[in-house]
């Protein structure tokens, strides 16, 4: 290929490589024989029907700049890539456009990949996960038996979230300050029957092993306030005209004394800022002083939370005194006594005890794409108080041998607005078999939260294609040797969601003895947002910039290298397209340069420049593995403005080390310059080593110990003189000075004493005469 120096050319070498790296296997890790592995893992991402964009790319392009570098640590790295495409998000979509949710799959794969393509990620495509392949979700379904088998899974009559556009129930965690997180409805309370995950079992496990994580501090914030730990005591009212007691929970044992009613959950409403409720016309007693207290239902008690009956005390609680007004109850105005936390024990009145926030994860959906629940339900069991889990007669998990429950192929696929999903409608679907006494049995006609598919993902990557993934979800050999996940890079707007599950499907994984971890995610990077015009880059804000046709006009990595640069990656940054031209005259620029050296043959290290090198090595070495990408490029920059501005050429061996700097952030112009500079000719030979599988630069530390700084001295504002001095020295206004003044050129210049010195620390002085 002849190139025109003068502009880099892009598409044909991102054709050319992207060519290469997938035909010599590049990417493609031994899973098996790999000596050094590194799971280099990002958030699945659930495609949305419009592609991919800009923001997106983001996420991906760190993520990938950072498994590149472990790669040329020497790490066999292992970058997988796929797509969470069952759930409510991409059914929407479908819904919308009138499109069969499996067609619409078929389609937004293609281009969804079709996409990833294009920024030359060193993605491992022989290992894809999409989630509605029935290979994979048979085994979320395994992992939905095995949570049934543990009694993690259960069916509960509860309050539950309902959202009335989607049709369906929601989780705790996809509701929004009021509204579904998917479709920005506002969402209602329903009393009904829904399977749940019992993550509440855990709470103290969630909580506990959070210190011990590596993750973005704000993520670990949003884990703790979430799972809301309150240390409090139980305390037993005996009640007063029968025998039988009453227990409340309590964050303030201390105010018993106060204590002027009792109150029981009765219509609770959440949103509610108005107060109600009427007597029971029943007491309880005091067990500190024996006062009769009477007992009220209330809406503001939560029927899920403690024991869903409060001790009311208006005096040191606002929401209890509210109603003590409304209703016109006692309020006794006693100072709290810290040593009834004692008194209550010792008296056998009470105990400690702790409580969570953190509700149970409602996993059932009413809808059509999804996992099927793999359960069965059988009448002639239940009469017989028979089941899969003592506390669920009638209640079988579909038996590992029968999975996966196909999600057939149904046209009535909209959601409906009786509280039943799709499937419930067709026969040939629900009609089944007991697994355990053969008689008629019903299937589960609910579909699982696409969050399940997405809480143990991780686990299949490294073990697709193995000999056992037929047999297993993962391959017990492989998951000792590439898990937990080292580095796990994505967004933190799921740090109550994702993260959360799947570290609670984990913890129960480890503790019924199929993983020897117990938290999937050992460092969790969380990155920032692109922000375009104001307001985070997403479909519903009408702000989104799709990465083609920036790909298309200034290359696939300039806008990598632009993406990195906007801003320190744990922020984001705005994205303009001003910027983005930047980026491609500076990759222009340096294209220019080493192609000058790599066809010039053989040139000898300029040795100012081989120094500024040496610090650009240092800077990156520092910065990158932790994200800073931003100030890696900058020092690249700085590089690169030196070594023009000096006007020479690059020494054949600094264009080796800049262009290995180079390799991750721009991954196709890095390997087009290596094989220049190592190549002779223009076909690629087979034993062509790419630059991706070089080692990474060290840096000759002397060089940098010894660094000196032009310092300018300016009279008047004009430049007279520059002094080489130390970095310290550079700081030391007095010592500059008084080097400034030694010198013969200054001389004539400082014949007077100047009436002004301004010093810039480590640049510049200029004396005003
Ligand atoms: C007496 C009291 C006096 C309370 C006082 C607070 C202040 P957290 O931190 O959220 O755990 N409570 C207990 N169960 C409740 C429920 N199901 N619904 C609504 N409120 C409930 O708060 C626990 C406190 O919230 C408990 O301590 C109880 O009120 C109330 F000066 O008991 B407290
Ligand atoms: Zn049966």
């Amino acid at each position: 290929m002849e190139y025109d120096n003068k502009k880099v050319p892009h598409a044909q070498i991102e054709a050319k490589w992207q060519q290469f790296w997938h035909d010599s296997k590049q990417d493609i890790v031994d899973i098996a024989h790999a000596k050094k592995p590194y799971f280099n893992l990002m958030m699945f991402p659930y495609p949305s029907a419009e592609g991919l964009h800009v923001g997106n790319m983001y996420a991906f392009t760190g993520a990938d700049i950072f498994g590149r570098y472990m790669r040329m640590q020497g790490f066999d790295v292992f970058e997988p890539i796929g797509l969470d495409g069952f759930g409510i998000h991409s059914e929407n979509f479908a819904l919308k456009i009138g499109k069969h949710p499996k067609d619409h799959a078929r389609l937004s794969e293609k281009n969804f990949y079709k996409q990833l393509h294009t920024i030359g990620a060193m993605f491992d495509w022989s290992r894809t996960v999409e989630t509605y392949n029935p290979n994979y979700y048979r085994w979320t379904q395994w992992v939905f038996t095995k949570m049934f088998e543990q009694g993690l899974a259960y069916r509960g009559k509860a309050p539950v979230t309902w959202c009335g556009s989607c049709k369906t129930v929601l989780s705790d965690e996809q509701v929004v300050d009021g509204m579904c997180e998917r479709c920005g409805n506002k969402v209602e309370k329903k009393l009904m029957e829904q399977w749940f995950f019992r993550i509440t079992a855990y709470a103290g496990k969630l909580l506990d092993n959070l210190p011990k994580l590596k993750w973005s501090g704000k993520v670990k914030v949003a884990q703790e306030k979430w799972i809301g730990k309150s240390e409090g005591m139980l305390i037993a009212f005996k009640k007063y005209q029968d025998k039988g007691s009453i227990k409340v929970f309590t964050t303030r044992p201390d105010t018993l004394n106060a204590v002027t009613f009792l109150a029981t959950s009765h219509e609770y409403d959440e949103g509610s800022t108005v107060k109600k409720g009427e007597f029971s016309g029943e007491y309880a007693v005091s067990p500190l002083d024996g006062r009769k207290i009477p007992i009220w239902k209330t809406n503001y008690v939560a029927p899920g939370y403690g024991t869903g009956i409060i001790m009311g005390v208006p005096a040191h609680d606002e929401r209890d005194m509210d109603f003590a007004r409304m209703y016109k109850l006692d309020v006794i105005k006693k100072d709290p006594d810290e040593t009834l936390w004692k008194k209550i024990e010792s008296e056998g009145w009470g105990e400690k005890h702790t409580n969570y926030h953190l509700r149970d994860w409602t996993i059932s959906r009413q809808r059509y794409w999804g996992a099927p629940i793999p359960m069965i339900y059988c009448e002639t069991c239940a009469k017989a108080n028979k089941g899969g889990h003592n506390d669920m007669p009638g209640w079988w998990a579909v038996p590992e041998k029968d999975l996966p429950v196909l999600l057939p192929d149904i046209e009535d696929y909209k959601p409906r607005d009786d509280g039943v999903g799709p499937l419930a409608k067709h026969k040939e679907f629900y009609e089944t078999t007991c697994p355990h006494c053969g008689a008629p049995a019903r299937r589960e006609t609910d579909v699982c939260d696409t969050f399940l598919d997405s809480s143990w993902y991780h686990l299949r990557y490294p073990s697709v294609g193995a000999k056992t993934a037929q047999s297993q979800p993962f391959d017990p050999e492989i998951t000792k040797k590439w898990l937990p996940v080292p580095m796990y890079t994505g967004g933190a707007e799921h740090s109550v969601l994702h993260l959360m599950y799947a570290r609670f499907v984990a913890m129960a994984l480890h503790d019924m003895g199929h993983i020897d971890f117990d938290e999937p995610y050992t460092t969790f990077f969380a990155h920032g947002l692109v922000i375009k015009d104001g307001a985070k880059m997403s479909k519903s804000k009408g702000n989104v910039v799709t990465p083609d046709a920036y790909v298309k006009k200034f290359g696939a990595d300039a806008l990598r290298m632009y993406l990195m640069f906007m801003g320190p990656f744990s922020e984001g940054g705005d994205f303009r397209d001003t910027g983005m031209e930047g980026m491609y005259r500076f990759l222009g620029r340096v294209w220019r340069l080493v192609m000058a050296s790599a066809n010039h043959g053989l040139v000898d290290n300029d040795k100012e420049i081989h120094r500024q090198l040496q610090r650009a090595i240092q800077r990156a070495t520092d910065d990158l593995p932790k994200h800073r990408y931003n100030t890696t490029i900058a020092g690249y920059m700085e590089f690169v403005n030196a070594a023009i501005d000096a006007g020479k050429m690059l020494g054949t061996d600094d264009v080796k080390d800049f262009i290995k700097l180079l390799a991750p952030f721009a991954p196709h112009m890095a390997e087009e310059v290596w094989f220049q500079l190592t190549v002779h000719g223009t076909a690629i030979p087979t034993d062509y080593r790419s630059i991706h599988t070089q080692p990474w630069p060290l840096y000759d530390k002397s060089l940098l110990v010894n660094s000196s700084i032009q310092f300018v001295v300016q009279v008047n504002g004009k430049i007279r003189e520059t002094i080489s001095v130390t970095p310290k020295q550079a700081i030391d206004q007095k010592g500059i000075e008084a080097l400034a003044e030694k010198s013969e050129k200054m001389k004539k210049y400082l014949t007077t004493r100047p009436q002004k010195i301004i010093f810039i620390s480590g640049k510049l002085i200029n004396f005003v005469v």
